[in-house]
C-alpha cells in the first residue's frame, strides 16, 4: 500500500505532504509516514528545514476516530510529535481547512505555524467526550497562556486564523493562495535560529500567578458543562500544565485521557459523531442524486415557527418570501425577526451588518402569486388538515412546476397533506423544532411519493442551514413526537398514581435533560388549546387553566414562579392533582425516583424498536440524532437507543414487564438476539 505521506524537495526544505482524503484523519500509516518524514530531514545534512502541509479540503483534522477502541498500532501519536519537535531544524506547520484535534496538536508540535486567513484551529476532542491526547493539553498553555487555552480545550470549538494570531497560536497569516510557497519562505528565514519548542514555553504562568482562573471559568461554563466529564478532565489538564514540569504534565494527560477513552461517555459521543453523519445518508437514494437547486424559499405564516423557520435561510444568504393573511400579522412576525437577530449582535454573535444582510434579503407578502418562482414553499399554518389541504392546493396552483412543497406539520399525515396537489413527488414533511432558528434538529419526513431528488436536495439543504437532518416516514408524531407521547403518558399516569410531579421533573433533570415534562409544559404555555370554558375540566391542565394558572408566562403553571424564574412546587397544583386522583380512584403511593426514570425512559425505548421495526426510522442512530438535537436528551448517553444498549435492552425489556408495560415483540427479539438494535 502506497504511503499517504510523501516528500517534495524544495532546494533546502523538505515539504512533507499527507493525501488521506476525506480530512486527513491522522491514522496509523499517516502516524508512520510522518515519523518516517522527519527522519528523512534529520539524516540529510543538506535539508536545512521542514514544511508540514496537506492536500485537500484540510489539515488534519485530528486522530482517526474509527480506530479508536481498537488495539493500538505504532508509532502513537505522541511519539511520531516528540520526534517533530524534538528536531533543531526549523518544522513549519502549514494549514488550511480546520487543523483539529490531533491536527492542532501536530501544529502544536512544529516549531511554527502559519496558515491562510480561512483556517481554523481548534482541540474539539470533548466533543467527542475525550481531552487531547497527543500533549495538546500541556503544549497549548505554554504557547499561549492559559487563560486562552482554557476555552480552547475545555470548550472544543475552532478558533479562526485571526483569532489564532492573535494568541499567538499561530506565527503568520499568509497568502489564502499561496500556501506551500509562503510556508517555505517562512521556513527558510527561520534557518539556523534555536527553534522555539511548545513544550517548553512559559505562557502557563498566567494560571500560576492567578489559580483562581479554573474555577472562575469551570463556573462560567457550569451550564454548558453540566453532566459531561471531559471538560472537566481538561480544565484539570490545563491546570496541571501550570503545576507540572512538561513530562509529568504529559502523564497526567495520558491518565485523564484513558479514563475517558475508556469510558461510556465517550463511547456515547463517538456514537453520535457518527449517527449524525449516517443520519444524513438515505439507504436508497444514491449520493450522486442530481440536486434541485434551491434560490428562493417561500414560508407561509410568520408567527414564532415561520419566523424562525425564514431566518435560517436568511441567515444563510438564501432569499424569502414570507406570506400572511393579514398585514398587521405580517408586520408583527417580521419586527420579531428583526429584533431577534439585532439581540443577536447585541451579544455580539452577528454584526449590524450581517442583520442588514439578512433582512435584505426577505420580501413580505399578503399574495400566493409571489411565491411563484420559489424552489422551496415551506407551509407553517396552524395544525389542522383541512387548512393545510388547501393551502397545498392552492401552493400547487400557483407556484412553478418542479418546486418542492413542504409541510413543517409536527404530527399530521404528509401523505395525505400531498393528495391536495398534483405533484406528490415533490411534497414532504420538514419538522422544526422551537425556536427554529436555533434549535438543531430537522425531521425530514418523507412521503410514500416523495421523489430522491426531493428528499437529497432537502438533506443537503438542511446542512446549508446548519440544521442536524433525520429523516422519518410518516406515522402519526414521526420520530421524536411520537415517542415522546409515551413519555407525556407515564408522566401523567406517575402524578396520578402519588408521585411529585416535580419529583418526575427531577430525575429527568438529573437524567441530563435541560428539563422535565411539567416544567416544559409551563414554558410551552398551558393553555396551548385550551377552551377557555371552565365548567368543562376533563384533565389536570385544563384544571390548571381554569385556576388562571398558564404557565410561565404568567408567572404560575405547574409551579409558581419568582421574578427570576426560578420555580417552586405549587399547592393549589398538589391539591388539583390530589382532587383527580381522588375522583379516578386512584391509590396513592410512594414512587421512587427509579420507578420514575424506568416508567419514563422504558417506553421511549420500546415505541423507538417500534419505530425501526415499521421502518418508519432508517437505523437506530438516527433516532438518537432526533432525541439529542430536538429534545435535549444528554448527548453522554448517546441518544435512547445507544443508552438502551449501553443498559442492556434485556434491562429495558425487564423493566418495562416489571411495571406491566408493553413491550414489542421487534425490543424482546433485539434483546435476545445479542443486544443491539
Ligand atoms: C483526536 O484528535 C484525539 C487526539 O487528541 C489524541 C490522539 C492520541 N476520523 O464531517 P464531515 C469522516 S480526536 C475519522 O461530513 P465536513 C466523517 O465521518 C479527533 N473519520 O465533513 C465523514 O465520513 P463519511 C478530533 C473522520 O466537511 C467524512 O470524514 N477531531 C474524522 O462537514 C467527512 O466528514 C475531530 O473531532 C476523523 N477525525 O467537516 C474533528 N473526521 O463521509 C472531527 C471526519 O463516511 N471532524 N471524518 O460520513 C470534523 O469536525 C469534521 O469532519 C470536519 C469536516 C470539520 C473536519
Amino acid at each position: 500500500m502506497t504511503s499517504p505521506i510523501r516528500t517534495e524537495r524544495h532546494d533546502d526544505v523538505l515539504v512533507v505532504i499527507s493525501d488521506n482524503p476525506p480530512v486527513n484523519a491522522l491514522g496509523q500509516a499517516v502516524r508512520a509516514g510522518l515519523k518516517d518524514a522527519i527522519g528523512e530531514a534529520l539524516a540529510n545534512d543538506s535539508i536545512k528545514a521542514v514544511v508540514i502541509r496537506c492536500d485537500g479540503q484540510t489539515f488534519f483534522a485530528g486522530a482517526d476516530i474509527t480506530e479508536f477502541g481498537k488495539p493500538p498500532v505504532g508509532p502513537n501519536l505522541p511519539e511520531a510529535l516528540d520526534a517533530m519537535e524534538a528536531s533543531d531544524k526549523p518544522v513549519v506547520a502549514a494549514i488550511h481547512g480546520t487543523a483539529l484535534g490531533g491536527g492542532c496538536e501536530v501544529a502544536l508540535a512544529c516549531h511554527y505555524r502559519v496558515a491562510v486567513p480561512s483556517a481554523k484551529m481548534g482541540l474539539p476532542e470533548v466533543k467527542l467526550g475525550l481531552i487531547p491526547g497527543a500533549a495538546g493539553t500541556q503544549r497549548l498553555p505554554r504557547l499561549v497562556g492559559a487563560e486562552a487555552a482554557l476555552p480552547m480545550v475545555v470548550g472544543g470549538n475552532p478558533i479562526s486564523a485571526k483569532k489564532a494570531k492573535e494568541i499567538g497560536l499561530l506565527d503568520k497569516i499568509v497568502g489564502e493562495g499561496s500556501l506551500e510557497s509562503d510556508a517555505i519562505a517562512f521556513a527558510r528565514s527561520k534557518i539556523g535560529q534555536p527553534v522555539p519548542r511548545a513544550s517548553e514555553g512559559t505562557a502557563n504562568e498566567d494560571g500560576v500567578r492567578d489559580p483562581d482562573l479554573f474555577d472562575r471559568f469551570r463556573a462560567s461554563q457550569a451550564r454548558q458543562i453540566r453532566g459531561f466529564d471531559a471538560p472537566n478532565a481538561a480544565i484539570e489538564a490545563v491546570k496541571a500544565a501550570g503545576q507540572l514540569p512538561y513530562a509529568d504534565g504529559v502523564k497526567k494527560e495520558r491518565e485523564l485521557f484513558m479514563k475517558l477513552m475508556t469510558g461510556t461517555q465517550s463511547a456515547a459521543m463517538r456514537h453520535y459523531f457518527f449517527a449524525e453523519r449516517a443520519a444524513n445518508k438515505i439507504d436508497d437514494v444514491p449520493r450522486d442524486t442530481p440536486l434541485i437547486p434551491i434560490r428562493k424559499v417561500g414560508v407561509i405564516g410568520a408567527g414564532t415557527m415561520g419566523g424562525g423557520i425564514s431566518m435560517n435561510f436568511l441567515s444563510a444568504g438564501i432569499p424569502v418570501t414570507i406570506l400572511e393573511m393579514a398585514q398587521d400579522a405580517l408586520e408583527r412576525g417580521t419586527g420579531t425577526m428583526r429584533r431577534n437577530y439585532e439581540n443577536t449582535a447585541k451579544r455580539g454573535r452577528m454584526t449590524t451588518e450581517q442583520v442588514e444582510n439578512a433582512m435584505s434579503l426577505l420580501t413580505s407578502t399578503l399574495s400566493y402569486d409571489d411565491l411563484a418562482d420559489c424552489d422551496l414553499v415551506i407551509e407553517a399554518v396552524y395544525e389542522n388538515m383541512d387548512v393545510k389541504k388547501q393551502v397545498f392546493a392552492k401552493l400547487d396552483e400557483v407556484v412553478k412546476q418542479g418546486a418542492i412543497l413542504a409541510s413543517n406539520t409536527s404530527y399530521l399525515d404528509v401523505d395525505e397533506i400531498a393528495t391536495a396537489t398534483k405533484r406528490p413527488g415533490y411534497v414532504l414533511g420538514m419538522h422544526f423544532f422551537s425556536p427554529a432558528n436555533v434549535m438543531k434538529l430537522l425531521e425530514v419526513v418523507r412521503g410514500k411519493e416523495t421523489r430522491h431528488d426531493v428528499l437529497a436536495t432537502v438533506m443537503k439543504l438542511a446542512k446549508t442551514i446548519g440544521k442536524v437532518a433525520a429523516v422519518s416516514g410518516v406515522c402519526p408524531g414521526f420520530i421524536g413526537n411520537r415517542m415522546l407521547s409515551k413519555r407525556q403518558e407515564q408522566a401523567n399516569a406517575l402524578i396520578m398514581e402519588g408521585a411529585n410531579y416535580w419529583d418526575v421533573d427531577d430525575v429527568l433533570l438529573e437524567f441530563g435533560f435541560p428539563m422535565g415534562p411539567f416544567q416544559m409544559g409551563d414554558l410551552a404555555g398551558i393553555d396551548i388549546g385550551w377552551h377557555r370554558d371552565p365548567t368543562k375540566v376533563t384533565t389536570i391542565r385544563e384544571a390548571l387553566c381554569a385556576a388562571g394558572r398558564f404557565g410561565q408566562k404568567n408567572g404560575k403553571g405547574f409551579y409558581d414562579y419568582d421574578e427570576a424564574r426560578n420555580r417552586t412546587p405549587s399547592d393549589e397544583v398538589k391539591a388539583i392533582i390530589a382532587d383527580f386522583a381522588t375522583k379516578e380512584g386512584k391509590e396513592q403511593r410512594e414512587i421512587s425516583k427509579d420507578e420514575i426514570r424506568e416508567r419514563l425512559l422504558y417506553p421511549m425505548v420500546n415505541e423507538g424498536a417500534k419505530i425501526l421495526e415499521e421502518g418508519m426510522a432508517q437505523r437506530s442512530s438516527d433516532i438518537d440524532v432526533v432525541w439529542i438535537n430536538g429534545y435535549g436528551w444528554p448527548l453522554y448517553t448517546g441518544g435512547p437507543m445507544h443508552w438502551a444498549e449501553t443498559i442492556g435492552l434485556d434491562t429495558v425489556v425487564a423493566g418495562l414487564e416489571k411495571y406491566g408495560l408493553p413491550v414489542s415483540d421487534y425490543l424482546k427479539s433485539r434483546a435476545e438476539g445479542g443486544g443491539k438494535f
